[in-house]
């Protein structure tokens, strides 16, 4: 990784002496941030404790699953006849925050699992997509990562704390742990993420493909633009080794699948890790995985293995996105 970044910063610098290519490699630098950072920095991060969410029972969650797997199983055939609108589990109005703006990357995984959570539970949010290089849409926060969610002017960061806050206010009556919600949701953060990156810049041409997209989708200038999808596609082509050394992956793609049947093994017959409906651990799978879904990875991947249904039944619960572009 060290060499990565040197060869990476090499590059940079050299870059940085002709101010023509300052663009492209600051570009580059910065498109690399949107996919590559989360997997390598990833660290949970608390935040200020707020006013109105803060309590002192623990984080949100949802009863545990006393139906046993069996009968759960047998129950599945049903419930893959309620319909998306059933499968939704709207909380009071009253609960419901009045203004939800998320600060986030469009390609980025944890940003992704925020989104999850808002469109399950239909809250609108304000999208505003920050510019990798200048981030000067966040300039006002201490925090300098994505996602960043400002709810009713609170700042809330990291993903996963974002979702246990949000979850606690929408169920604060549900203070029952569930262990294996729990576990799954740090098998995200700390599994499932690390085995992106090498898969979506696994060849030159996925790396371009995934470029494109974030190249597409960030808020770029016009010259930042293209010069975010070609460099930063060449740079994470070769971080994504380095990556794949440092996470022990020898083959990106067994790792993928494997680790999509390990997901689609602990559902346990069930339509969802929650039963007839999605949990945060669902969601929190669902979200990571849904900027590459259509890349070739994730086309790879539901071909591949049983994820596929699963992945389709979360298209359905969570619904149309509820987010606004500002
Ligand atoms: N643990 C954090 C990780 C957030 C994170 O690493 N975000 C990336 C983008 S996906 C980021 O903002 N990196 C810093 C940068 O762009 O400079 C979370 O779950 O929210
Ligand atoms: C892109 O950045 C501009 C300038 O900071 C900002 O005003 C705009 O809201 C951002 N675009 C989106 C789609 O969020
Ligand atoms: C990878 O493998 C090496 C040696 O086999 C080990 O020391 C290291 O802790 C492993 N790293 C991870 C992230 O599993």
């Amino acid at each position: 990784m060290r060499r990565a970044q040197s060869v990476f910063s090499t590059l940079l610098s050299r870059n940085l002496l002709t101010s023509s290519s300052a663009a492209t490699a600051a570009a580059a630098a910065a498109a690399e941030r949107t996919l590559l950072r989360p997997a390598l920095y990833s660290t949970a991060t608390t935040s200020p404790r707020s006013r109105w969410w803060s309590s002192p029972s623990p984080p949100a969650s949802f009863p545990s699953k006393s139906v046993p797997v069996g009968l759960a199983g047998a129950l599945s055939f049903s419930l893959t006849l309620v319909s998306a609108a059933d499968a939704k589990e709207p909380p009071s109005p009253e609960l419901l925050p009045k203004d939800v703006v998320l600060y986030q990357y469009e390609a980025c995984p944890f940003c992704n699992k925020v989104k999850a959570f808002l469109d399950y539970y239909d809250i609108p949010y304000k999208i505003v997509e920050v510019n990798p290089l200048s981030k000067k849409e966040i300039k006002w926060s201490d925090y300098k990562k994505v996602p960043i969610l400002v709810v009713d002017g609170e700042q809330l960061v990291d993903s996963s704390d974002i979702v246990n806050k949000l979850s606690h206010r929408l169920h604060p009556d549900n203070s029952v742990v569930d262990e294996e919600e729990a576990k799954w949701r740090s098998w995200v953060d700390e599994h499932l993420v690390h085995v992106l990156s090498p898969n979506i810049y696994r060849t030159t041409s996925e790396a371009l493909e995934s470029f494109d997209y974030i190249a597409k989708h960030g808020n770029f200038s016009t010259t930042e633009r293209f010069a975010a999808k070609y460099a930063g596609a060449a740079i994470m082509y070769i971080i994504s080794k380095k990556l794949k050394k440092k996470y022990n992956i020898t083959d990106e793609r067994a790792a993928l699948y494997e680790a999509a049947e390990t997901w689609t093994r602990a559902l346990n017959g069930r339509d969802f890790l929650g039963g007839s409906k999605p949990n945060l651990a669902d969601l929190a799978v669902f979200g990571v995985l849904r900027p590459i879904r259509y890349l070739k990875a994730g086309r790879d991947m539901v071909e591949n293995t049983h994820i596929g249904e699963w992945y389709q039944r979360m298209e359905t619960a969570v619904g149309e996105p509820a987010g606004i572009k500002a």
